[in-house]
């Protein structure tokens, strides 16, 4: 499955592997004792795990069914199996391969917009990034090594969609179709990402267009650009990324931009030989980096949470960037938000405003009117004839195809359940859908700092809920209405202060109820010390009998 995957890399470090491996044996000495526990049986499908889809042979039964393999799947898969080497979990993906976002996205410039220290997992450092903000190629090759290192590979079923989950209440399971067949679960977990499904603008006329267009996420790399006239619509973190890049073979440039985003400069650079050397010899040296540069961003979310009234400062930063960068003081005009810095997301780039600045590039910021066979009209009337329309308009991330694919115990469809306003426990459990995690859930996107950081606190409460329903004997859980309406009430008034819902922008944050179900409202440690622990008291679990053996 992982063709052309650089097995000579130097290995991943893992933390304290020894010491994880003793206790790997010890726990799986009560994991046998434990065994009573139903879904508790060795994996049958390591064979079926395939590099191609025909030997793809599912299992029936399953005890965890992870769907999605990129950093919350893995990181879960390979955590769940570094406490219990033998736990029947089993990952289906519908792409061709493992790696989520970073396989998809593989745009000219395609790079983290959070360093690397922070944007990895923390039982696997790497000393091998080549920049502080690290490109896509080297995330993607790093996803599929742990992926590879940790077992997890061996788990991983590719190209395989789920097509729908339902709740049986009775045999307190999840009846599981994919596109490679059906098997049932005790646990699922929704590992699919928030921004894993492109958006489109919905353009009059857009049938119609002649040329060539494409999404940012699935980059078209057998088309060429060369010499041609370009259209890019949306200019938030992926078109700054690209269109600097693509620029200078264009014979021309048109981006259009509904709103000007705040963009300061990405603080990169190469990492030193001798840096890589101490990370690989001193591991504590990149955990001390690791440490700061996530101190350095929970002082950041701090302000963007509790202290806006000092958010000016940043705001004078970026205006300065743009007076260096833009000599044209009409496109600066253009360029210049009026709403508060950090409601969307601080753009990082050297070059983005410089490029909008150069002869061949014209922003438009009238909006869009429609498309016609050889161009896009803006709001002004005016059509600007081009070859390709490149589409750099984000995600769906509050309306997630995956949720009309999940049935919960009155058969309803969590996208009818959430109608258009997604809400959970602890953006991972959502009452009226047992036995079900949600990774990445509402609520849990960060504006300053690292979402694998969210992701591993996820993980934690995960494994420590299918560890107390093993040692508990517990066949389903489901949290209370009452405790999720109580967290989700907490988060709602914790947000009203945030920059994000009172900095003056609208937002992909918002989902159609005007409710800003995305963002998680305060530091990121909060989040950790909530997922701690699986705190029972606030489910109703079911324990086995005989009609769940
Ligand atoms: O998408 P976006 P993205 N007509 O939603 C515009 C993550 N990411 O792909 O601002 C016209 O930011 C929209 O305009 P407006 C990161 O979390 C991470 O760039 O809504 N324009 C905006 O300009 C990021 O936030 C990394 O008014 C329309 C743009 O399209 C997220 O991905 C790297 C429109 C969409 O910007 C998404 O980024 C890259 C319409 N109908 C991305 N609809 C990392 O390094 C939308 N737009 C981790």
């Amino acid at each position: 499955m992982v063709g052309g995957f650089n097995r000579r890399a130097p290995p991943i470090q893992f933390d304290a592997r020894n010491k994880l491996d003793a206790r790997n044996k010890r726990q799986g000495l009560r994991e046998n004792l434990n065994a009573f526990w139903t879904g508790f049986r060795f994996p049958a499908y390591s064979a079926c795990v395939a590099s191609d889809a025909a030997a793809v042979n599912m299992p029936k039964h399953v005890q965890t069914l992870i769907v999605g393999a990129g950093f919350a799947g893995l990181g879960l898969a390979a955590r769940i199996l570094r406490e219990q080497s033998q736990a029947d979990v089993l990952v289906i993906e519908r792409g061709n391969d493992v790696g989520g976002t970073w396989r998809d996205n593989t745009y000219p410039g395609c790079a983290c917009d959070v360093p690397t220290s922070l944007y990895s997992f923390s039982f696997a450092p790497s000393a091998e990034w080549s920049h502080i903000f690290a490109r896509q190629p080297e995330i993607y090759r790093y996803l599929r090594q742990v992926a590879a290192d940790t077992g997890v590979l061996d788990r991983v079923v590719t190209e395989c969609e789920l097509q729908e989950a339902q709740w049986d209440d009775s045999k307190a399971l999840w009846a599981v179709r994919t596109s490679s067949g059906t098997l049932t679960a005790d646990v699922l977990v929704v590992a699919t990402g928030a921004l894993s499904t492109p958006s489109y603008p919905d353009i009059p006329g857009l049938e119609t267009f002649g040329g060539t267009s494409f999404h940012s996420a699935k980059w078209n790399h057998d088309h060429n650009l060369r010499g041609e006239r370009v259209a890019v619509i949306g200019t938030g973190a992926s078109a700054v990324q690209f269109v600097p890049e693509i620029e200078s073979a264009t014979k021309h440039l048109t981006v259009f931009q509904r709103t000007p985003a705040w963009v300061i400069p990405r603080l990169d650079r190469e990492l030193f030989g001798l840096e890589k050397y101490l990370y690989r010899r001193i591991p504590w040296v990149q955990k001390a980096v690791r440490g700061s540069v996530y101190s350095l961003r929970e002082a950041l979310g701090g302000l963007l949470q509790h202290a806006t009234g000092l958010l000016p400062v940043f705001e004078a930063a970026a205006k300065a960037h743009l007076l260096r960068q833009v000599r044209d003081p009409e496109l600066r005009r253009k360029l210049t938000p009026v709403f508060t810095i950090g409601c969307k997301r601080i753009l990082l780039s050297n070059d983005w405003l410089r490029t909008l600045d150069r002869p061949d590039v014209t922003l438009v910021d009238a909006g869009l009117a429609g498309v016609t066979p050889d161009g896009v009209v803006d709001a002004a009337g005016n059509e600007h004839k081009v070859d390709t329309i490149i589409f750099a308009t984000g995600f769906t991330p509050t309306e997630p195809p995956v949720a009309h694919a999940l049935r919960g115990s009155n058969g309803r469809t969590l996208a009818e359940h959430w109608n258009g306003s997604p809400s959970a426990y602890k953006g991972a459990t959502v009452a009226g859908f047992p036995n079900l995690f949600l990774m990445y859930g509402p609520n849990t996107n960060l504006g300053h700092s690292s979402i694998i950081y969210m992701l591993e606190s996820q993980s934690t409460y995960v494994i420590d809920a299918l560890k107390v329903m093993r040692q508990s004997a517990i066949a389903s859980f489901e949290v209370t209405e009452d405790a999720q309406r109580r967290y989700n009430t907490r988060i709602q008034s914790a947000l009203e202060k945030t920059v994000w819902n009172k900095g003056g922008c609208s937002s992909w944050y918002y989902d159609s109820e005007g409710r800003n179900s995305v963002q998680w409202p305060t530091f990121t440690w909060k989040f950790r010390a909530q997922m701690q622990r699986f705190d029972e008291e606030n489910y109703i679990s079911r324990r086995m009998g005989p009609s769940f053996s």
